[in-house]
């Protein structure tokens, strides 16, 4: 058998590798689509929504080919066993979970002393629930999961109360828009927690199969789900476009 066979068959032997396919594929999907209604975008506030936008599956893409790939998968020795860890989750969130703030910060005109503590916030939330992944000793596992939900607890709270008390300040669509990604943000991203709880990495009642397509439906919903919500909302557009004329009869009488 050639090398390159050795290796297919590595990965069709982890039954989850069919998750980490899809999830592939879809961020993959997700990432041309974006990219492809965003070619012919002038506005220039649309564009930088379109290119943070884009650039969160794009991430997520080569992350979830490595998993699927093997190279972001490591053992981790805890409770007397050696257990599969995919630490490229972490490399993959490290980055495009800022982005994913940006894009809220930017629809409510935050101000670059908030987007700075959120992004701290998520840094931190990122890197601890790494450590957490990779702890060797099973109980201190779990303080690094409590550093890392507080962290998210804070997030949450800011864009609970902070961002929409800006967003109530914006325009009708930019309120109404914002209103939508900070509930599908708030859901979603509670969830991550729980998952890491229950699956492989915490106490283990849930096989990592099970985990994996849970995470992958919750990385999809969350990037390409947010994302096609986002860039098809008028909210991306700056306040010249806002008013739409509506062509016809009625303005001609006017003279103006
Ligand atoms: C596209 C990926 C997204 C939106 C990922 C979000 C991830 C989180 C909110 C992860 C949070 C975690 C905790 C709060 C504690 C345990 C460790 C994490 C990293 C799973």
């Amino acid at each position: 058998m050639s090398n390159v066979a050795l290796q297919m068959g590595q990965i069709t032997s982890r039954p989850e590798w069919i998750w980490l396919a899809l999830g592939t594929a879809l961020m993959g999907l997700g990432t041309l689509y974006f990219m492809m209604r965003g070619m012919g975008v002038e506005d220039p506030g649309a564009k930088k929504f379109y290119a943070i936008t884009t650039l969160i599956p794009a991430i997520a893409f080569t992350m979830y080919l490595s998993m699927l790939l093997g190279y972001g998968l490591t053992m981790v020795p805890f409770g007397g066993e050696e257990h599969p860890i995919y630490w490229a989750r972490y490399a993959d969130w490290l980055f495009t979970t800022p982005l994913l703030l940006l894009d809220l910060a930017l629809l409510v005109d935050a101000d670059q002393g908030t987007i700075l503590a959120l992004v701290g916030a998520d840094g931190i939330m990122i890197g601890t629930g790494l450590i957490g992944a990779l702890t060797q000793v099973y109980q201190y596992r779990f303080i690094w999961w409590a550093i890392s939900t507080a962290a998210m607890l804070y997030i949450l709270y800011v864009l609970f109360f902070g961002f929409t008390a800006k967003a109530n300040e914006m325009r009708e669509d930019v309120a109404s828009t914002f209103m939508i990604l900070r509930n599908l943000t708030i859901i979603l991203w509670s969830a991550y927690p729980v998952v890491w709880l229950v699956g492989s990495e915490g106490v283990g009642v849930v096989p990592l199969s099970v985990e994996t397509l849970l995470f992958m439906i919750l990385d999809v919903s969350a990037k390409v789900g947010f994302g096609l919500l986002l860039l098809r909302s008028r909210a991306i557009f700056g306040d010249v476009e806002a008013p739409e004329p509506s062509a016809g009869e009625g303005t001609a009488a006017t003279g103006d």
